[in-house]
C-alpha cells in the first residue's frame, strides 16, 4: 500500500530532487575543504536543510519568486544555480552573479533571471519583503507566489510578524517555509520560543500552518505543493515548520561542540535528509546504493572543478566598486 507520504511524487521528480540535494551537498563539502584550505573565508553550511530546501524551490512555476534564508543554498541549486555560479561567489569574483563579490557566500542569493529576490543577512528582514512582492504579485494579477524562507530564530523577530500579518490580511500568495534546525548559532528553541510548535503561530495570524517532517522529503513536497496551489488559488499564504536537524556548526566560525552534547550532534547525522531520502527511493527500488555513489561522485568532482573554475577568474575591480548602489 502506497504511504499517504508518496502521493504524486514520481520516481523521475524523486530522482531530480535527489540529485539537486546531492549537488547541493557536494558544494557545501567542497566549501568545508577550501575553508580548511585557507582558499574560502567561510561557510554556512546548509547540511541538514538540503530536502525542505530543493523541494521549495521545486514545487514552483518559472514565473514564481524566491526570497531566501542565507543558508538558502538548495532552493537556489534546485531553482537552477549552477556549481560554477556559486563558486563564483564563494571566491568572490567579479562575474559572481549574486552579488558581484560583494558578499560572504550565502549573503546574498539575488539572481534576477531565477526570480531569486536580493536579501541581506539580517535575519528575519527579507520576510515583510516576501509578503511586499506577494502585494505586487496580486496587483499585477500576473498569477505568481512567492517562497519565502528562513530559520526558527527569524520567528523571533518583528519582521516575521509584519510579514505574515500583512500577508494574513491581504490574503497574498505568498508560502513561509521556516526551516527550524532548532538552533539560531548556539541560541536553542526553547530560549527562542514559548510555544516550540511555530506553525500554531499562523492560527493567530489567520492563515494555514502546517508542521512537516523535513527529512521526509516526499512528505515535503507534498505539504508544500499545497501551500503553492493554495497560494495560486487565491486562498492566502501558509506558514510551513519544517523540522530539521542542524548537522553542522552554524558556520565554519562556530564551533557546536560548545553547546551541543555529543550524542546530539550524531543524532542529528542519523536525520540526514540526504540518506534518509537514499533509503527510500532504495526501498522502492528507484535508485540503488551503487548508483547513488555514482551521482555523489558525479557532483563532487564537478564542484571541484568548479572552484578551480572559479578560484582563477578575475577580481572585482575598484572602479566598479560603487555600481549597484542606490545612492
Ligand atoms: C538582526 C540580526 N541579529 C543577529 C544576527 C546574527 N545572526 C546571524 S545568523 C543568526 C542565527 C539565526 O538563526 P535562525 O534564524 O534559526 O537560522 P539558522 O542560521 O539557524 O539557519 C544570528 C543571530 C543577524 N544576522 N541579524
Amino acid at each position: 500500500m502506497a504511504a499517504p507520504a508518496e502521493a504524486g511524487l514520481s520516481r523521475e521528480e524523486g530522482l531530480r530532487l535527489h540529485r539537486w540535494m546531492c549537488a547541493t551537498k557536494a558544494l557545501d563539502d567542497r566549501m568545508h575543504i577550501l575553508v580548511r584550505q585557507g582558499r574560502a573565508p567561510f561557510v554556512g553550511s546548509a547540511r541538514g536543510h538540503e530536502g525542505i530546501q530543493v523541494t521549495a524551490a521545486a514545487v514552483l512555476e518559472e514565473q514564481d519568486w524566491l526570497v531566501l534564508h542565507y543558508r538558502g543554498l538548495g532552493s537556489a541549486v534546485a531553482r537552477g544555480l549552477t556549481a560554477r555560479e556559486w563558486m563564483l561567489a564563494v571566491f568572490a569574483r567579479a562575474a559572481d552573479p549574486l552579488s558581484g563579490g560583494r558578499n560572504i557566500p550565502g549573503g546574498c542569493f539575488a539572481h534576477p533571471r531565477l526570480r531569486i529576490a536580493p536579501t541581506c543577512q539580517v535575519v528575519a528582514t527579507w520576510i515583510p519583503k516576501a509578503a511586499g512582492i506577494a502585494y505586487a504579485a496580486r496587483w499585477r494579477r500576473d498569477g505568481s507566489v512567492v517562497m519565502c524562507t528562513f530559520g526558527d530564530g527569524a520567528t523571533s523577530k518583528g519582521d516575521f510578524h509584519e510579514g505574515l500579518n500583512f500577508a494574513a490580511v491581504h490574503r497574498l500568495p505568498v508560502v513561509f517555509v521556516c526551516e527550524n534546525n532548532r538552533y539560531a548559532i548556539s541560541v536553542p528553541l526553547e530560549l527562542q520560543a514559548g510555544n516550540p510548535c511555530l506553525a500554531e503561530r499562523a492560527a493567530g495570524y489567520g492563515m494555514a500552518g502546517v508542521v512537516v517532517d523535513g527529512t521526509d522529503v516526499p512528505a515535503c513536497h507534498r505539504e508544500l505543493r499545497a501551500a503553492v496551489a493554495r497560494a495560486r488559488a487565491g486562498d492566502g499564504p501558509t506558514l510551513v515548520e519544517a523540522r530539521i536537524w542542524r548537522i553542522n556548526s552554524h558556520t565554519s566560525e562556530d564551533d557546536q561542540s560548545r553547546y551541543r552534547s555529543q550524542e546530539e550532534i550524531e543524532e542529528a547525522r542519523r536525520h540526514d535528509p540526504v540518506a534518509c531520502f537514499e533509503r527510500w527511493l532504495a526501498d522502492r527500488g528507484w535508485l540503488e546504493p551503487a548508483e547513488a555513489e555514482q551521482v555523489h561522485r558525479e557532483l563532487e568532482a564537478e564542484a571541484a572543478e568548479a572552484a578551480d573554475w572559479a578560484e582563477r577568474q578575475p577580481e572585482p575591480r575598484l572602479q566598479d566598486l560603487e555600481a549597484h548602489l542606490f545612492a
